[in-house]
């Protein structure tokens, strides 16, 4: 109860700091008064910016200003922006959901929410303030010095095994130990952490929070515990560290939806060295004032960052060998780039274009576009899924959020005996059925089993149940297992959707998280990979909003 008061009052601390610049609205939407304002802005942040921008000009959500028309070839208007579709019909849309993909709030918001939200979209949008290199130094803050950090590991954890595990609505991190499942440590962080990743070294854990927080966690104390942190933005998403031979954990790397720009930061103390926009032009050639920073990775063969900007589709690789003089080459792919990952050898980088029905792969050897492959409706694959196809040879799997299919592209290989594979690469090899709704997929190198997700399907049943293919063999029919009731935790009304499954480091177990209410205690079911039956059901009144999880080898080493 505490924790969320606290997460509450930070959350309305940052609202107001981004409400004292607001510009003046203009759009004649319907009257709020300033406490309903205050209210949705808080909605917004929360709930809606990810998908349809600060500034509302829409990537993987429509464009949400209150003007905006979309005109077909001989000028007629065919959709109109908020004010046209009224208090009546955005609420409607708000509660159910659509079928292009917008998902239903009418478990999340109360109806009095709803309203308030479709009244604050049909003014005009509030432009929250620039976050300067000055503004993150001031909030820079080294908790444990390095000269005071271990100079080995002082626990006798299997550190490999560990998991760091999004607990998403009370703004912490939960580090369980994958060998006996206890939690280790809970540690508060930024508001709904996005994603943890690790330094080369597999010492560090960095982790990002929606409100640009960067905590950097040390795996060597006895009892882990955050030594840095930083705020690099408003509005965040992605991490990384620099991982190339000579750099290991000397940088970090995070990325802000708003402002749109990214922070280079010293490794082990979080301290902000640099800031780099990424306002500026579309793949179509038009400025766009809110290209925001989605997925982030570090290159194995190079001193480079792959930097991936959602709304303008452009792919940077970022060279680190020389901050100062930093060079950056700039590959233009498709746009709304979102989520992606390695392909088996790690040469490739594969990141879907989601609005864009699009895979773009780039080269991080030659440094250029390797591919731009059609695929169905929203790609989502989180980092994917690499595994040997028996007819095609290595592929690479993405699911998808409006479409019921998992894709399988293949990649190329340079061992002698996949030579025979080269024709198929770059194209879609096969489409295994699934259901619409899924977020994750991923597999294992010593695992037979294919598994995703479908936790945004509008079905509940399917939501908190999650399917299991045999590589081997993917025309035999998948299994589906239902997590919830395999929980064994009380049926509720909300929904626990089964999501984001991962991989012990041995590869022998999966883990998946139940994202259930806000403020219900839940629970992560670790399944056999073998024999596809439960292990082990980790919960503890704490465990509230389990999302992601991030085994720390695998993410360490890049295994999926
Ligand atoms: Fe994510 C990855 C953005 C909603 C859980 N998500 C990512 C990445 C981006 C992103 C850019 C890639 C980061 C990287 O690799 O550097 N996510 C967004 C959004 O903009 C969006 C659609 C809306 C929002 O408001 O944030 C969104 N994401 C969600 C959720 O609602 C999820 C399911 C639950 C949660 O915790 O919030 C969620 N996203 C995740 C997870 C990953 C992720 C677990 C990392 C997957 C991995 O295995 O690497």
């Amino acid at each position: 109860m505490k924790r969320s008061v606290v997460g509450i009052l930070a959350l309305s601390a940052m609202a107001m700091s981004m409400g004292s610049a607001f510009a003046q609205e203009t759009a004649k939407g319907p009257e709020m008064t300033a406490a309903e304002k205050e209210q949705a802005k808080k909605i917004y942040f929360e709930r809606c910016a990810g998908c349809h921008g600060v500034l509302r000009k829409g990537a993987t959500g429509k464009n949400l200003e209150p003007h905006w028309s979309k005109k077909d070839k001989d000028g007629n208007v065919t959709e109109g922006g908020t004010l046209k579709l009224g208090q009546n019909r955005l609420e409607k849309i708000i509660g159910y959901g659509t079928d292009g993909g917008m998902v239903n709030f009418d478990d999340i918001l109360t109806k009095e929410e709803i309203s308030v939200i479709s009244k604050y979209i049909q003014n005009t949008p509030d432009v929250p303030p620039e976050f300067s290199l000055k503004d993150q130094l001031d909030s820079w803050k080294v908790i444990v010095p390095v000269k005071d950090r271990p100079t080995k590991q002082m626990s006798k954890y299997n550190l490999k095994n560990f998991f760091s595990v999004t607990l998403r609505d009370t703004g912490e991190v939960a580090l369980i130990d994958g060998d006996t499942k206890n939690i280790v440590s809970i540690v508060k962080t930024g508001y709904a952490v996005h994603i943890s990743r690790l330094s080369a070294s597999g010492r560090y854990v960095y982790v990002i929070g929606r409100d640009g927080r960067v905590s950097l966690i040390d795996l060597w104390m006895e009892k882990p515990a955050v030594v840095a942190e930083v705020k690099i933005a408003f509005d965040a998403r992605s991490i990384d560290t620099s991982k190339f031979k000579g750099f290991e954990d000397k940088y970090a790397i995070a990325g802000g939806y708003w402002p749109p720009q990214y922070t280079i930061m010293d490794g082990d103390t979080l301290k902000p060295l640099k800031v780099i926009s990424t306002r500026g032009v579309t793949v179509d050639g038009e400025y766009h004032p809110e290209p925001r920073v989605a997925s982030i990775v570090s290159s194995f063969i190079k001193p480079e960052w792959v930097v991936n900007i959602k709304e303008t589709g452009q792919i940077l690789l970022v060279d680190y060998s020389d901050i100062e003089n930093l060079k950056t080459t700039t590959i233009g792919s498709a746009k709304f780039l979102h989520d992606g990952g390695w392909d088996a050898s790690k040469r490739y980088f594969l990141v879907a274009a989601n609005a864009s029905n699009k895979i773009a792969a780039v080269d991080t050897k030659t440094g250029k576009l390797a591919a731009l492959v059609d695929v169905a409706k929203i790609p989502h694959p989180g980092r994917g899924a690499n595994f040997t196809h028996p007819k095609f040879g290595p592929v690479w799997a993405t699911g998808h959020l409006g479409a019921d299919v998992v894709t399988l592209i293949s990649t190329p290989s340079e061992k002698k005996s996949d030579a025979k594979f080269k024709e198929y690469n770059w194209k879609v090899v096969q489409e295994v059925k699934h259901v619409p709704g899924n977020l994750f997929v991923k597999t294992h190198p010593k695992s037979r089993h294919l598994w995703a997700d479908s936790a945004q399907n509008s079905d509940k049943t399917l939501a908190e149940s999650v399917s299991v293919w045999d590589m081997a063999d993917l025309s035999k029919p998948k299994r589906v297992i239902n997590v919830a009731k395999d929980s064994g935790m009380p049926e509720v009304k909300a929904t626990k959707r089964a999501v984001h499954p991962e991989y012990s480091a041995d590869g022998k177990e999966v883990w998946i998280s139940l994202w259930g209410g806000k403020a219900d205690q839940s629970a992560i079911v670790v399944y056999d990979d073998a024999t596809l039956t439960v292990k082990k059901v980790i919960t503890d009144p704490k465990m509230i909003t389990p999302t992601g999880k991030f085994n720390v080898y695998n993410t360490q080493h890049d295994i999926y």
